[in-house]
Order: structure tokens, then sequence, then C-alpha cells
């Protein structure tokens, strides 16, 4: 049955995603996966990015995730965005069909349908973008996930982001630290933030971490999170190079 609702091109009615065998499916929390784990990684799928353009196109998704799932990250954020990252909700349907970690929709959301599709795609966690949404959008859409049985990733780079979105509808903050303007990453933005934190969160640590070191050097900010996707990504098995994350 989900098969029709991936290989649609044309926007399903919600009430056809409602019916879905997905939509009613039981979600896997990642925030609590999260807090019971020492290593903390979420390993993403992507084949390319507007700051690196290819990095890797030739991998089968099912395999990437069964890879990643055998090397016993806590998760996996799935781009669905197709015109910058080459993704789709397909992407997603096939990982929910190939494993049964918590996935993360990654995408630009910035309506409600978006979560509803999410939730239809075998999506556990949606990601909120604070700099692209109002503190109005952040309260609906969080909440809505949260109806759903969703968990909440809610994307910051800096104070103000912070201090705009903080709410009790969000389980987890993620620091980017990549500037989205610039492209430029640095760890200091995680490390900045993350006193601002308040401990109810699940604190994640996004983009650009490419050694054991600089995880170890999050942690002590609290960070129980690390987002992970070029490093695992740009090598033949994404899956192999993580299980050096995991101890
Ligand atoms: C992964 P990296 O540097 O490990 O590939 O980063 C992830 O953090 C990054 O893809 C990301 C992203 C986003 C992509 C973070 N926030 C928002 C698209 C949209």
């Amino acid at each position: 049955k989900h098969k029709e609702v991936g290989l649609k091109k044309s926007i399903i009615p919600i009430s056809q995603l409602e019916k879905s065998v997905l939509f009613s499916r039981q979600t896997v929390s990642l925030s609590n996966a999260l807090r019971n784990s020492d290593s903390g990684i979420i390993a993403e799928h992507k084949r390319r990015s507007p700051s690196k353009s290819e990095i890797n196109q030739s991998l089968n998704v099912q395999d990437v995730a069964r890879g990643y799932e055998d090397a016993g990250v806590c998760g996996m954020s799935v781009l669905t965005d197709g015109k910058y990252f080459g993704g789709s909700l397909d992407d997603l349907l096939l990982a929910r069909a190939a494993v049964q970690m918590p996935l993360l929709r990654k995408e630009f959301i910035i309506n409600e349908y978006q979560i509803l599709e999410a939730r239809a795609h075998g999506a556990d966690v949606i990601l909120l973008i604070a700099a692209i949404l109002s503190k109005e959008e952040i309260k609906t859409f969080s909440e809505l996930a949260k109806s759903l049985g969703l968990d909440v990733l809610l994307e910051v780079h800096n104070e103000a982001e912070l201090h705009k979105s903080i709410m009790p509808s969000l389980d987890m903050l993620g620091v980017n630290n990549r500037n989205l303007k610039t492209f430029e990453v640095s760890l200091e933005t995680s490390k900045s933030l993350s006193s601002l934190i308040p401990d109810e969160f699940v604190k994640v640590s996004e983009s650009g971490i490419s050694s054991v070191e600089a995880i170890k050097d999050l942690k002590p900010y609290g960070y129980k999170g690390f987002l992970i996707g070029e490093n695992f990504m740009k090598t033949d098995n994404p899956g192999e190079n993580a299980k050096k994350f995991i101890k």
C-alpha cells in the first residue's frame, strides 16, 4: 500500500495520507534513543549538497540504511529535498522498508502538509528550522507533530533563533555548525550556544563533524546527539565508516 503513496508524484489528498499503512505505524523515539546512548550518532543519507555538490550518487539508500543500523547508530536522517540535495520521499519509504531505527525526515518544512506526508512515509522525527519559521509556525508545526507521535528536532544557528524557539513541544535542539550563508563550519557554534539550551531538551550538534575527537570535544558541553552526513557518505561504505564512531 505504501508503494502507491511513494510512486504517486502528484499531491496526495490528506485523507489518503491518513489512511496509509505507515500513518498508523508505532513511531520510535529518537530523543529517547539518544538519551540512552553513549555514542549518540545520527547518520545521514545525503547524495549531494549546495556546499559540496557531489558527495555520493552511486549508493543504494537501503544498503546505506542497513549499514548504519548494523553499525549501531541511534537513528538516520534522510534528505527528502530534491532541489538542493537530490533526495525524495521515495528515499524515506525505501529506508523505512529496510530498517527499524528512528528515521528523521530532513526537509525544509514550511507547512503542515509536509508533516502529515512525513508521517505517511515512515518518519519518526521531523526537523524544524528556526531560520525559516516564525515562532507561531514553530508552535503550530511542533504541536501537530507531537499529536502524530513524531519527535521534533528544532535547528538553530544563533542565540536569537534559540530564544525565539524554546517551547515545550520540542524534544531536541540542534545547533547547526554550518553557517547557511557562507557554508563555513565551526564547532564553536555548538560550544557557545550549549549553555543556553535548557536541560529538558536533548542537545544535538549538527554538521561538520568528521572525527571521534570532535565528539569527545563536544560531549562536555552536554551534547547527546551528533548528526553526521558528508563524512560517512563520501566513502563507499558509510556504515563501516559510522562503526568507527560507535563503541
Ligand atoms: C549533516 P554534514 O556536514 O555532516 O554533512 O552535515 C547535516 O547536519 C546537514 O546536512 C544539515 C542540513 C540541515 C541539510 C543540517 N541542517 C538543514 C539540509 C537542511
